[in-house]
């Protein structure tokens, strides 16, 4: 009796599973590949220590470069199509200019690797829907539609692989291309889904997401364009548990779903959210959550997409004390490049991306590989360390150099085993004050935009709370 019951629930299980399986798809679930804490730790390791990377929006918004009918259009480059009502039919010619003939990947990597950035995250498919991937679900890509007609990820991947960075893709949901979305209104954004068709997109994208795992093969898969009133968490959830089924070191942002609480970029506190680490955009988080990652993305001028307009550059002091900033609270940086049309890095990015990595180049040790601050706040600077249990190294960031030349430590009370300047190994003394240490320091610091100074501790570290 018992057999027969067996083959039954058997045959019921083929049957019901069998379209999924047809298609070459696993019966979607929402609960991901089991997962103890540790075994997330090793999964989320080597971003944890990156601490840095490089954002890169590239696409056929680049050819319009921020301008549309011989006149600049407001707000960010991707958004061109939105931003200046283009019809579907009058945006698609621009693959046509799309040409990146001095696009270099070696090049690439080799600005972001010298930056001191471990992994790139590049468009795989914006708001627009164009492809810059070979792909097979739309002839919207670049191999289909533009005179270049090859991949642009896979050289780029390779380059990663080969140079040591990880290699990330970044997919939209929202698509101002695919038929089964309509504007929502007056604009494209947020769009709808047309009635009946949201199976019809979400097989669609699954697809791509295939085809990149097969193809190019990211690290981290970066979602965006989440914020549509038909886009619900347990769809992110669907997704997220299928990505990590088909590739269970893959590691997922907090745009897979419905988590992130607007532009702060974290997860709302009312339930559980899916992905991996929470998405602050264009802003820095006023302090770190201890057991909580996540990544600030920000631009270096105004815009993701290249947009010859916008000259609002910041310096490179701002983005190296965002990058200490960030890293001091225990999150990663993922700094933006908007490429042109014909694949090059602007030059105001090449130039800041070589400053950062002349700071990096002394100073990468305070970054790669730090936690979070033990300290409240630090009037002078941020810290950053390395803790272990009977000893620690912090990374004193002095932005404001002492003018008496004593560095004051609020509240470390523990046996200092020696200071230096982390650039030079320059020796200084270190000793307390009260409840404090005093750090005494040269008269003029290395670098004015921030001067590491190494405090070894000779002991657990012992911190007298504020
Ligand atoms: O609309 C996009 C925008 O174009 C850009 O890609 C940023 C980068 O995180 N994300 C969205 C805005 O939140």
């Amino acid at each position: 009796m018992r057999n027969i019951q067996t083959l039954l629930l058997l045959f019921v299980a083929i049957v019901l599973g069998w379209p999924h399986l047809a298609a070459g798809e696993a019966p979607t679930s929402t609960t991901p590949p089991q997962e103890t804490p540790a075994d997330k730790d090793a999964r989320m390791r080597w971003w944890r220590e990156a601490r840095f990377g490089m954002f890169i929006h590239w696409g056929v918004y680049s050819v319009a470069a921020g301008e549309w009918n011989g006149k600049p259009v407001g707000g960010a480059g991707e958004w061109i199509m939105n931003g200046a009502d283009i019809p579907v039919a009058e945006y698609e010619p621009l693959a046509k200019r799309f040409n990146p003939l001095k696009y270099d990947p070696a090049e690439w990597v080799r600005i972001a690797k010298d930056a001191g950035m471990e992994y790139v995250v590049i468009t795989s498919k914006h708001h627009d829907g164009f492809c810059l991937f070979d792909t097979k679900t739309t002839d919207w890509d670049v191999v289909d539609r533009t005179p270049y007609g090859k991949d642009l990820l896979m050289p780029l991947a390779d380059e990663c692989r080969k140079q040591g960075l990880k290699f990330c893709t970044y997919h939209s949901i929202m698509d101002w291309h695919h038929p089964a979305q309509t504007r929502g209104g007056k604009t494209y954004n947020p769009t709808q889904i047309k009635p009946g068709r949201k199976q019809e997109f979400t097989d669609y994208l699954r697809a791509q997401l295939q085809e990149l795992l097969d193809s190019c093969d990211p690290e981290v898969m970066w979602f965006d364009g989440e914020w549509l009133d038909w886009w619900e968490e347990a769809d992110g959830r669907e997704i997220y548990a299928w990505l990590r089924e088909r590739k269970p070191s893959l590691i997922i942002n907090n745009r897979v779903g419905r988590g992130r609480d607007g532009m702060e970029g974290l997860n709302k506190g009312d339930q559980e959210y899916v992905g991996d680490f929470g998405t602050p955009e264009q802003q820095i988080p006023a302090t770190g959550v201890p057991g909580v990652d996540w990544e600030s993305c920000m631009t270096m001028n105004d815009t993701w997409g290249f947009h010859k307009h916008d000259h609002n550059w910041k310096s490179a002091e701002t983005l190296v004390r965002n990058l200490v900033d960030i890293a001091s609270k225990g999150g990663n940086y993922l700094l933006n490049v908007g490429p042109t049309a014909d694949g090059e890095i602007p030059p105001e990015s090449v130039e800041r991306l070589s400053a950062i990595g002349k700071w990096m180049h002394a100073n990468g040790e305070s970054i790669h590989a730090t936690t979070a601050s033990p300290f409240a706040a630090l009037a002078w600077g941020r810290c950053t360390a390395r803790q272990g249990d009977d000893h620690a190294t912090l990374y004193l960031h002095v932005f404001d150099w002492p003018p008496d030349g004593k560095l004051r430590v609020p509240g470390l009370r523990s046996k200092t085993g020696g200071a230096r300047l982390l650039a030079t190994g320059q020796a200084l003394t270190a000793e307390r004050d009260g409840d404090d240490t005093i750090v005494s320091l040269p008269v003029e610091p290395l670098d004015p935009i921030d001067t590491v100074v190494v405090l070894e501790t000779a002991g657990p570290l012992d911190i007298a709370t504020p």
